[in-house]
């Protein structure tokens, strides 16, 4: 299979996020892309080329405006207000505050995020815009033939919204390789999300959507980070009614239990036969998963790549999103590829 990626997801590096009480080095950290590709190298799974630039067009078809402007000038505002430190925000408009971006950077940051854990720093603009380069890349190469496709994108994305960012995500790169495939030809689309926790982000872009299905496998939100989204009765509303699919499962969830959730929402797939389809692909439902509480082995994750591929037959673009055990998530991704490739 081959990956497309680039160097400047370095420069997306935090010094803190705030968890369990207090800050600490961000768990969604560099080396993490730097183990995918070692182990990538060391397989020989295939060929790793470099992202091609598509500017800012195809992710204002999925973001808004203010909010691509504000992510753009974010750190450069921060920094004049409070020096070169992680931009973090301090408060949140919550029930019955008004919804309005305020003039001033803190505020903004406050507007625009729904977490205290995804700092933005001095090189994350230059990280999401080649992210999503490596995403659209992907796209490309579907289009131009190959069967599947590993896009290397870090920062993750399936979090972040229309306008709004968190959970480690600022631009959603599979939404916008989503809407590209549309964009170029597709007539439908599947997203099908097995990262531990909810994409609310994607949910949301596409909620009201007939063109695209989303199916998500995850924590369930009455226990689990994004709290606010992911339930099973939210099934998408007026065109979108009917298409997207929530299978919520308790912590301590095991093999057995996920692959009947993953055998469902493979055949609610392959009813909707998508011209393609985009995999959100975390390794966090591993047993080891420092953030997380599901408890899949690394042999599992072959399991979810072959099961995918022997229910649906179409172009496969895989995006990289989350998974935070360093020791295993080059052999957990490099698993699921490989199940897939030989599924
Ligand atoms: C991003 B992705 C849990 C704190 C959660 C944010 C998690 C973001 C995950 N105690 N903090 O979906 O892997
Ligand atoms: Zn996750």
């Amino acid at each position: 299979m081959i990956s497309v990626f680039s160097r400047d997801h370095r420069l997306h590096f935090g010094k803190y996020e705030l968890i369990d009480g207090q800050f600490v080095t961000p768990f969604e950290c560099p080396e993490r892309m730097d183990r995918i590709i070692e182990r990538i190298t060391k397989v020989k799974l295939g060929e790793v080329v470099e992202p091609q630039g598509f500017g800012l067009d195809p992710i204002a078809r999925v973001h808004a405006q203010d909010f691509i402007d504000f992510m753009r000038t974010a750190h450069a505002c921060w920094k004049k207000r409070h020096g070169d430190t992680d931009a973090l925000p301090i408060c949140w408009p919550s029930r019955t505050f008004r919804q309005m971006p305020p003039m001033e950077i803190d505020g903004k940051l406050s507007y625009y995020s729904f977490d205290a854990g995804t700092p933005i720093t001095a090189g994350t603009w230059q990280a999401i815009t080649s992210s999503i380069n490596v995403a659209l890349t992907g796209v490309e190469l579907i289009q131009s033939g190959h069967k599947s496709v590993f896009s290397a994108c870090r920062p993750p994305g399936h979090h972040a919204g229309f306008d709004m960012y968190g959970g480690y995500c600022f631009f959603n790169n599979a939404a916008v390789a989503v809407q590209a495939l549309l964009d170029r030809g597709a007539k439908r689309v599947a997203l099908l999300d097995v990262d531990y926790h909810h994409g609310n982000g994607s949910q949301s872009i596409f909620y009201e959507r007939a063109d695209v299905l989303y199916v998500s496998l995850h924590g369930d939100p009455k226990q689990e980070f994004p709290f606010f989204l992911g339930y099973a009765n939210e099934t998408g509303t007026k065109k979108g009614e009917g298409y997207n699919r929530n299978f919520p499962m308790p912590w301590g969830t095991q093999w057995k239990d996920y692959r009947e959730c993953l055998d469902q929402g493979l055949e609610r797939i392959q009813d909707f036969s998508p011209d393609a389809l985009v995999i959100s692909l975390g390794v966090d439902t591993y047993e080891k998963d420092p953030i997380s509480r599901f408890k899949l082995k690394s042999d599992h994750f072959f399991n979810i790549g072959a099961n995918i591929a022997k229910k649906i037959h179409c172009p496969s673009l895989f995006v990289m999103e989350g998974g935070y055990s360093l020791d295993e998530i080059g052999i957990n991704v490099v698993n699921l590829l490989t199940g897939f490739l030989d599924g």
